[in-house]
Formats: structure tokens, C-alpha cells, sequence
């Protein structure tokens, strides 16, 4: 493992800086209903202050002042597009999914998906996609956490979901959640280890996965291990999932109480948890992540990429990651929105080429503002 917090250090803003050292082991024994390698990474008491939004620093090089396309929504989490341009977006603690239009406004309530457990920690109604020939099908897809598990159900607007892949554990914390259609039309799945981490690199187990699915929710039987949905293993909670312009598919997951990650997925290989956090390879078992981040400076959930660059909601670290993507290396992560809004969770890749990005701040680990959570729009991100 190799600590690269050197350069992200020297714009760290000072008050909350200080106290982000010790809470790396701290936030394990401090009371909390969650365990402390939740999405928050660590709680401390610099966390919890509101100051960090407000504090003046100067900016790292900003591409574009965000608009908003939307407010006052509840633990937004996953964004689809239409083919229109309008978005879906699911509230997480509300089971609601919103139409958002295309050019921003008030958002329309266009379903409550039934048997979501909206009280269920860091689960809830979750990832979102839309079907790839949703011209003629209309199908839409949504994971959720139910009283019994983490599944993924299909349906039209308004109609009755039907349950296609289910029997993923679910806890309080790390339920995954992210959704994504490939360029190969396959279903791709980012799942948590639900707070075992022994699931991680249990073959068996749909847990610590990035999962890939028929549209159907049936196996492909181009999967690397026969008859598993499992794409990849070895991971903590993946909640982000981008394919780049040659089909690559990238995905951040949060860390324990140190080495956030983001990986270059490859068909069954090996990404290393719980054996390994971070930078190593356990002797060439495993795959080493292209980026790590310290907890605290990021918890990255969604991911999405515009032209050449990777762009990754950070929680705990309230900023937007940017990541240069070249081939199969990255450049050094710039921070964007750094501290202005709050929890960032899910950028999402619009079709007209700008990049939408939710706030989180409404999720039990923020402190809200009269308009959170927000849909931010970066025009030229
Ligand atoms: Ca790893």
C-alpha cells in the first residue's frame, strides 16, 4: 500500500483537516449505528461540521459553476436517462422514482416501487438503468434492498416489477447497488459484502461482487465461472460502475478505514478484499487498484465518465473526483465542487454531454441545506 494523500493534502481545508488524521482507527470505537467502514468512512467531529462548506480556499482549476436541475429531493441515488433526455432518478429512502426533465425543474413522481425497505441503513431503492432498446421494450431496472435481500426487478413506468435476480444479502451497510448497462448489452451489478467480509472472495456468494446479468437477469454463458453471475470478486461495496469510450469498465468501492479504490475491471479476476486494502497484489492473486484515496478525502460511491475523464462522487471527502483516463492508466485526480455542496453521490453521464451530479447530504451523514439533496449540472465538466 502507498499513501498518495501528499498533493490531495496541500488543499485540504485546514480546520477539517486536522482531526482527519487519528479518525482512520478512531471511527472503528466510535458509536455509531453503522460499522465504520461505512460510506461515511470516518466520523469524526470534523465530519460532522457544517464548516467545511462554507470555509473560503482557493479552488483547484474549476471547469465550469454548476447549475441546478433539481432540489428538495430525498437521498437521490440512481440516474437514468431516456432516450428523450429526461432523467429517472430513485430516492433512496422514499422508494419513489422521479422524472427529472431534461433541461431541470420539478421533478414528477413516475412510480413507487412496492416492497422497498426505506428504513434499511445504507440500503433502500438504489441503482437505476435503462433498458438499451427501451424505444420498443420501455423496460426499466432498479435494485433494491426488501425485507428479505438486495434484487433487481424489471418493469415499465407504472407497471408491476417483476423480480429477475435476487438473493443478494443485505445489511445495514454495504448493500452495493449500482447498475449499468455494458457496450456488450450485458447487465452489469455492483454488490456489497454486506458487512461480511468473507463473502468477498466466496465464488458463491453474489456478495463483494460486480455481477453481469442478461437483460433477462439469466446468466451469460460467456461468464468467466460456469453457471455465476460473478464478473469480478474481491470487493468491498462497489457502488459505481463506467464503461470508457473502448468498453472498460471502471469502478470505484469504498475502503475499510483507509484505502478507498478504483479498479479496472476484468473478467474474473480477483480485486483483493479483505486480504488485501488498497495498493498490493498478495503475490499476484490479485489486482492492484489504478487509483487509492485515504477514506476521508473521498468514500466514493457512483462513477461516470465524460470524453476522457472519470468522475467519482465522494461522500465523506464532499467533492468531486476527476480522474483522467488514459488507456488503461490514470492521470493525478483533480477535485471539483471541493466542499461547496456537501456529500456528492452519483455523477451521471448525461446525453447532452454535460455531467449531472446528486447531493447526499439528506442521508443521516450530512447537514442538509433547505434546497438538499440537489441534482448539480456541470455543463463542461
Ligand atoms: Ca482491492
Amino acid at each position: 500500500m502507498v499513501r498518495r494523500s501528499t498533493a490531495l493534502a496541500l488543499t485540504l481545508l485546514g480546520a477539517s483537516s486536522v482531526a482527519a488524521c487519528g479518525s482512520d482507527g478512531a471511527a472503528s470505537s466510535a458509536a455509531a449505528p453503522q460499522a465504520p467502514n461505512a460510506e461515511t468512512a470516518p466520523r469524526t467531529a470534523a465530519e460532522a461540521t457544517p464548516a467545511a462548506t462554507s470555509a473560503p480556499t482557493a479552488k483547484a482549476a474549476q471547469s465550469s459553476t454548476p447549475s441546478t436541475i433539481a432540489k428538495k429531493l430525498q437521498v437521490p441515488w440512481g440516474v437514468a436517462f431516456l432516450p428523450g433526455g429526461d432523467a429517472l432518478v430513485s430516492e433512496r429512502t422514499t422508494g419513489r422514482i422521479l422524472r427529472v426533465p431534461e433541461g431541470g425543474g420539478t421533478p414528477k413522481v413516475a412510480m413507487r416501487v412496492p416492497g422497498v425497505k426505506t428504513d434499511a441503513g445504507e440500503g433502500g431503492l438504489l441503482g437505476l438503468a435503462v433498458s438499451k432498446s427501451y424505444a420498443k421494450d420501455k423496460l426499466v431496472y432498479a435494485y433494491f434492498t426488501s425485507s428479505r435481500d438486495n434484487r433487481i426487478v424489471r418493469f415499465k413506468l407504472g407497471g408491476t416489477p417483476k423480480v429477475i435476480f435476487s438473493g443478494i444479502e443485505s445489511a445495514q451497510i454495504h448493500n452495493g447497488g449500482r447498475l449499468a448497462f455494458g457496450p456488450d448489452g450485458k447487465l452489469y451489478v455492483g454488490t456489497g459484502d454486506a458487512g461480511d467480509m468473507s463473502n468477498a472472495q466466496n465464488r458463491r456468494s453474489p456478495n463483494g461482487k460486480i455481477l453481469r446479468l442478461n437483460p433477462s437477469g439469466s446468466i451469460p454463458s460467456s461468464n468467466p465461472f460456469r453457471g455465476s453471475p460473478v464478473w469480478s470478486l474481491g470487493h468491498r461495496n462497489v457502488q459505481g460502475l463506467a464503461f470508457d469510450k473502448s468498453g472498460r469498465l471502471w469502478a470505484p468501492e469504498f475502503g475499510q478505514n483507509t484505502f478507498d479504490e478504483v479498479n479496472l475491471i476484468a473478467k474474473g479476476k480477483n480485486y483483493g478484499w479483505p486480504e488485501v486494502e488498497g495498493r498490493g497484489t498478495g503475490g499476484g492473486r490479485f489486482v492492484s487498484p489504478k487509483v487509492v484515496w485515504r477514506t476521508s478525502d473521498s468514500s466514493p460511491s457512483g462513477a461516470a465518465i465524460v470524453g476522457s475523464n472519470l468522475f467519482v462522487g465522494a461522500l465523506a471527502g464532499r467533492r468531486l473526483w476527476k480522474v483522467p483516463l488514459k488507456g488503461t492508466s490514470v492521470g493525478k485526480p483533480q477535485k471539483l465542487l471541493d466542499g461547496d455542496y456537501g456529500r456528492l453521490r452519483s455523477p451521471a453521464a448525461a446525453p447532452d454531454g454535460s455531467l449531472w451530479v446528486t447531493t447526499s447530504n439528506r442521508d443521516g451523514r450530512g447537514s442538509p441545506t433547505g434546497d438538499d439533496d440537489r441534482i448539480l449540472r456541470l455543463a463542461g465538466p
